[in-house]
């Protein structure tokens, strides 16, 4: 079975290959040959999701998922949120972002956050929403070289290493992504 996962991040096509059982084939746009920035200009995780798998929906008329995802943290008000990809600005740097987050959290003694992520799914032409959540906290400095974003300054709970400092297979144990990609596997297993 095929389905297109409407993302430009090749790191998270990675995290999510990793995941998914036999049987589905995960094609990315690249592989289906389509070349577009699909806007994100919400301000719910939820509503980005949607926009980005509809638009792919519309285009290619087959089934089709996205996912947004956001840092949220708690003493910031949920910043950087639905913002974190541009949070210090449109250039998507992941390094600027993380000295923006540790500038605005300096001194700050509750340092509780989540990973959240919202999967749309466009199954015969139906939507469906999927969430999952990751608690944790940030760090001071960074730690770790692997993964991508925020992952250097994330300890997930259960943990005492950023996410920069586990091999995938480890992330996956904790991460938003597995666990709102286990909740769409679980329906398809169910509708298929
Ligand atoms: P697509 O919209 O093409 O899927 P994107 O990178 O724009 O890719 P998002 O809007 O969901 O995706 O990005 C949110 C940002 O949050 C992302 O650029 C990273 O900085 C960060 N992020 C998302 N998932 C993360 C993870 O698992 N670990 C660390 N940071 C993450």
């Amino acid at each position: 079975m095929i389905l297109i996962f409407a993302t430009n991040n090749q790191h998270k096509v990675d995290e999510i290959k990793s995941v998914v059982t036999n049987g589905i084939d995960i094609v990315t746009l690249k592989d289906a040959g389509i070349d577009i920035d699909i806007p994100e200009p919400h301000d719910t995780l939820e509503a980005n999701a949607t926009e980005k798998s509809s638009t792919i929906h519309k285009m290619t008329q087959q089934n089709c998922f996205s996912e947004d995802t956001g840092l949220e943290v708690f003493s910031l008000n949920g910043e950087p949120g639905v913002k974190s990809a541009r949070y210090a600005g449109e250039g998507r740097d992941f390094q600027a972002n993380i000295d923006k987050l540790l500038v605005n959290l300096a001194g700050d003694t509750d340092r509780s956050a989540q990973f959240r992520t919202v999967i749309s799914l466009i199954w015969n032409n139906k939507e469906y929403l999927f969430e999952g959540i990751c608690k944790g906290h940030i760090i001071s400095e960074q730690k770790g070289g692997k993964g991508f974003g925020y992952d250097p300054v994330f300890v997930p709970e259960g943990s005492d290493k950023t996410f920069a400092e586990m091999t995938m297979e480890e992330k996956n144990k904790y991460s938003h992504r597995r666990k709102a990609m286990d909740k769409l596997l679980a329906f398809l297993k169910e509708s298929i």
